[in-house]
């Protein structure tokens, strides 16, 4: 019983939220979306931002699914307003 019960308690579901790379998004404000949206440094950001444009896509950060889903939010509505074409998605992290 004690054994049950103990073995039914799993960590949540994380999400990661990937940002994906594209032509047009000036990288300047790549990193201030970093910076002011997933609480990094300048240089964090910078080293993320370079990651995501030499790779194609790079992690922002891990999150529950709500706050995943907020941060995808505002970002393209960022994006949305200053008319850059800056994509990103939340996905479940597997471990
Ligand atoms: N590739 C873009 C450029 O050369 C910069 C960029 C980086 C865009 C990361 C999107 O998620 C991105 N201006």
């Amino acid at each position: 019983m004690l054994e049950r019960r103990t073995q039914k308690i799993k960590p949540p579901q994380m999400f990661q939220v990937v940002m994906l790379n594209d032509d047009y998004t000036p990288m300047e404000f790549v990193v201030h979306v970093i910076q002011e949206f997933f609480g990094k440094d300048l240089e964090a950001a910078t080293q993320i931002m370079l990651k995501i444009h030499l790779d194609g896509k790079g992690v922002c950060g891990v999150y529950s699914r709500d706050v995943a889903a907020t941060k995808v939010d505002r970002v393209l509505e960022s994006a949305n307003k200053a008319g850059h074409p800056l994509k990103c998605v939340s996905e479940p992290v597997d471990f």
